[in-house]
This record gives structure tokens, C-alpha cells and sequence, in this order.
């Protein structure tokens, strides 16, 4: 983890970046340059990367509204209050992550750290006009490690329902090829030392409003219409 104390300023804002996935990093600096000289907020909320509408009718914007108005920024404010004033005062989001998996003890800052993390990452899984065939070079990874497209897609719906309560649906890297895991709750890939390439909340809040109990009309319907396969072909490096 980071132990930032004794570096110069001009190397602050390096430690809010949020990092998600590769080559996507959303800085907070400002906020964090204000920390350090006020005690502001460490940890801001990334903007969403399209209009709250943008995603209607597959997700509304009364179901964006409040999943990234409320629970995405209840978790940014959440953490900034209980870090403040602890070991974690001055890490970055991952670090945070890292340090605190699996420890009882911190479980309250794990949860909102990762939360803020796996959120950040869902919003840009997903994309107006998402969906369709993934990239050349990302279908020829899902063909060798799947069979098809439309097995990754079972395999992630399956993922997905097959989560009890809470959690995520992910597509990974793991080692030299690529698979698809569950998570319960914050829990991510990271800590695993797999790569996230996409995710799926599958979180009630992110579903009911628009799809009450239909966890799977849900999925169907992201993995139809909103999935990114750019992202996660950019977050493979092909
Ligand atoms: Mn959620």
C-alpha cells in the first residue's frame, strides 16, 4: 500500500487515480491536493461516462438515477468518513482495496471501497448501442476460451443468476486465458489476482425498478443492447 507522507506535492495527484481496468483512469487530484492542505474529501465520485438517460429503455434513467445518485455516491461519502483520520487517510482506492481484503476488521472499508471500485468499473461495461459482436481480437480470445460469444453470454447470465443475494458478474483474464466468475457482495477480481474485463451488477438496486424480481430479463437484455465489448477488449489490451 501507499505511504505517501514523505513525497513531494507535486506527486499527489498521482495517488487519486482511480485506476479501472487498463488504460482508464479517472483522477480525483483537485480533491486530493485539497485534502492535504484542508482535510477535504480523498475520494470523489467519477462522473458517469454517459447521460443518466442514455441507457433507456434497456436501464432508466429513474434506475441510474438512483443507483449511481445514491448508492455510487452513498459509498464515495461512506468511505471518505471512515478513513478519515486513519491509516487509509491518504491511500489511493486500490490500495485501500488490497489492504483490507479479507481482514474482519476493516470489513466496512473494504465494502465501501470496493463498491466504489466495481461501480465505477459496471458504468463503463456498459454503453448506449452496447451489445453486438465484440471486436475481432476479443472474439478470438472468447472463441478459444468458450467456444462462442453466445457460451460467454450463457456462461455470464448463468454467473449471474446463479449469484445468491447480492453480488457481480465478471469476465476475466485469468493467466493466459480468459473465464467468467461471481462474487458475493464487494467482492472483486482483484484481490484474486485476476483482471477484470467487464462487469455485471447484479445487486436488486440495480435491476427492480426496471425488472423487479427478472434477474435474467436483466442480464439478457445488458448483454444484448449495453454490453461494452470495446471495454473489455481495451481492458485486455487487444
Ligand atoms: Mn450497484
Amino acid at each position: 500500500m501507499s505511504t505517501d507522507s514523505n513525497k513531494p506535492a507535486h506527486t499527489l495527484n498521482r495517488r487519486d487515480l482511480l485506476t479501472v481496468g487498463a488504460g482508464l483512469a479517472v483522477a480525483a487530484s483537485v480533491g486530493g491536493m485539497r485534502k492535504a492542505a484542508a482535510g477535504a474529501a480523498a475520494h470523489v465520485l467519477p462522473p458517469l461516462p454517459y447521460a443518466d438517460n442514455a441507457l433507456a429503455p434497456v436501464l432508466s434513467a429513474n434506475t441510474l438515477g438512483f443507483h449511481y445518485g445514491k448508492h455510487h455516491a452513498g459509498y464515495v461519502a461512506k468511505l471518505n468518513e471512515l478513513v478519515a483520520g486513519t491509516e487509509f487517510a491518504d491511500s489511493t482506492l486500490e490500495d485501500i482495496v488490497k489492504a483490507t481484503a479479507g481482514k474482519a476488521d476493516k470489513a466496512p472499508i473494504f465494502n465501501n471501497a470496493a463498491q466504489i471500485w466495481n461501480h465505477t468499473f459496471y458504468w463503463h461495461s456498459l454503453r448506449p448501442n452496447g451489445g453486438g459482436e465484440p471486436p475481432a481480437a476479443l472474439k478470438q480470445k472468447i472463441d478459444e476460451a468458450f467456444g462462442s460469444v453466445d457460451k460467454l453470454k450463457a456462461d455470464l447470465l448463468a454467473a449471474a443468476t446463479g449469484q445468491f443475494g447480492s453480488g457481480w458478474a465478471w469476465l476475466v483474464k485469468d493467466g493466459d486465458t480468459l473465464a467468467v466468475m461471481k462474487t458475493p457482495n464487494a467482492e472483486l477480481p482483484l484481490t484474486s489476482g485476476k483482471t477484470p474485463l467487464l462487469t455485471i451488477d447484479v445487486w436488486e438496486h440495480a435491476y427492480y425498478l426496471d425488472y423487479q424480481n427478472l434477474r435474467a430479463d436483466y442480464v439478457n437484455a445488458v448483454l444484448a443492447k449495453l454490453i461494452n465489448w470495446e471495454f473489455a477488449a481495451k481492458n485486455l489490451g487487444v
